[in-house]
């Protein structure tokens, strides 16, 4: 198992190109990027976020998830001829954050296709439940919202796909959140209605 020690905002494998192909090389193993967001741009951080992601891979699928349920997200890399590869997310948990597992009951059980909207002070956060983003890989469902150092409760809205609305008010972050469909029976209002975007 690989450790890394810090979050990451995007992780890219790499794949054979046409030129490559033309060339005649065959798989070609390449090296795997990691980029933190900064205002306005992407910042290169590769080379600091473990010796294994500076090693040429034949990577192919890249799945997210939270695996030892600690709040930051863990990632695991499979590579063509070779073993799948745990970055394990090191970093400590000094910034806030919450994670949700939907329970779907006239929806979809798992609550695919819901977005979950999440207002900390005065900012706000939109997620939508998915397992999809990378190829043949299927990352953890749960939503998981980063809150930097944000130190207050939080409000969710979820929005299931059958229409219904739930809404949670006072959530203490740094825990994980089972919402059931349904549970909050909390009426929509017209400007809740919405889809947020
Ligand atoms: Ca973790």
């Amino acid at each position: 198992m690989i450790r890394i020690r810090t979050w990451l905002s995007l992780m890219a494998t790499l794949w054979t190109t046409r030129a490559q192909l033309r060339a005649g090389a065959f798989l070609p193993a390449t090296q795997n990027f990691c980029w933190r967001t900064s205002p306005g741009l992407y910042e290169d951080v590769t080379s600091e976020r473990g010796e294994v992601l500076t090693v040429p891979q034949v990577s192919r699928g890249l799945a997210w998830a939270d695996y030892d349920n600690d709040g930051d997200l863990d990632v695991l890399v499979s590579n063509c001829g070779g073993s799948p590869v745990l970055l394990r997310n090191e970093g400590g948990n000094e910034n806030a954050w919450l994670q949700l597992r939907l329970v779907g009951k006239k929806s979809n059980r798992n609550g695919f296709g819901a977005f979950v909207e999440l207002k900390y002070g005065e900012k706000r956060l939109v997620s939508q439940v998915t397992s999809a983003g990378s190829y043949l890989s299927a990352s953890d469902y749960r939503v998981h919202f980063g809150l930097g150092d944000y130190q207050g409760k939080v409000e969710i809205t979820v929005y299931w796909p059958s229409g219904i609305r739930d809404h949670l008010r006072e959530l203490q972050p740094r825990q994980i959140v089972v919402v059931e469909e349904g549970s909050t029976n909390h009426p929509a209002t017209a400007a809740e209605a919405r889809v947020p975007g």
